[in-house]
């Protein structure tokens, strides 16, 4: 499949998801340079943003099972400004209040992708066993053939393994481990 046929999506590399973050990642500034490196190997490269309201049901004070994280205005919900600076589309997510929105295919993005000839994805980002894996398998449902690129992920791992059986999950939707 050709450069022009491939686009790479880059999940959550936020402030509040890198080391020192709200919801610090552990290793979660090691996916920026892996991630840079296929920069040449696709026509597009589109970011994710978790992108929330401060009352979002996601958060401890809403009973919600995540600290508060990538509030909308604030330093943390800032992408990496190295992601920032490769982004050619910026797609935020979860900014209704009421739901909880892991799949940037939630937003859209599909029909988009589609609409310009996009055929393969290539994913890598925040986190493995969340964004990542749900991105990953919504990209699957909508007729994308997708690679996501281990050594350019790091998972949350509330429950040690989490990020691994993330990986199972998207293996057997079709989705190519690199
Ligand atoms: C995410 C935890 C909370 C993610 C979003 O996008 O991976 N994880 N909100
Ligand atoms: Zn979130």
């Amino acid at each position: 499949m050709s450069r022009e046929e491939t686009a790479l999506v880059i999940a959550d590399v936020q402030r509040d998801f890198l080391p020192g973050g709200a919801l610090g990642v552990a290793g979660g500034d090691q996916v920026i340079e892996p991630l840079r490196a296929r920069v040449n190997d696709v026509g597009l490269i589109v970011a994710t943003r978790d992108y929330h309201p401060a009352n979002h049901c996601s958060f401890h004070a809403r009973g919600g099972p995540w600290p508060a994280h990538c509030v909308i205005g604030t330093p943390g919900a800032a992408i990496h400004p190295e992601i920032d600076a490769i982004a050619q589309l910026v797609v935020s997510k979860g900014m209704d209040a009421e739901r909880e929105q892991y799949s940037a295919f939630d937003t859209g993005l599909g029909a988009m992708l589609h609409a310009h000839g996009v055929r393969r994805l290539i994913i890598g980002g925040l986190a493995t066993d969340y964004c990542v894996r749900y991105t990953a398998l919504g990209a699957r449902q909508a007729g994308f053939e997708v690679e996501v690129i281990a050594e350019a992920t790091r998972a949350v791992d509330v429950e040690p393994g989490d990020g691994e059986r993330a990986l199972t999950e998207m293996r057997a939707a079709g989705v190519v481990i690199v």
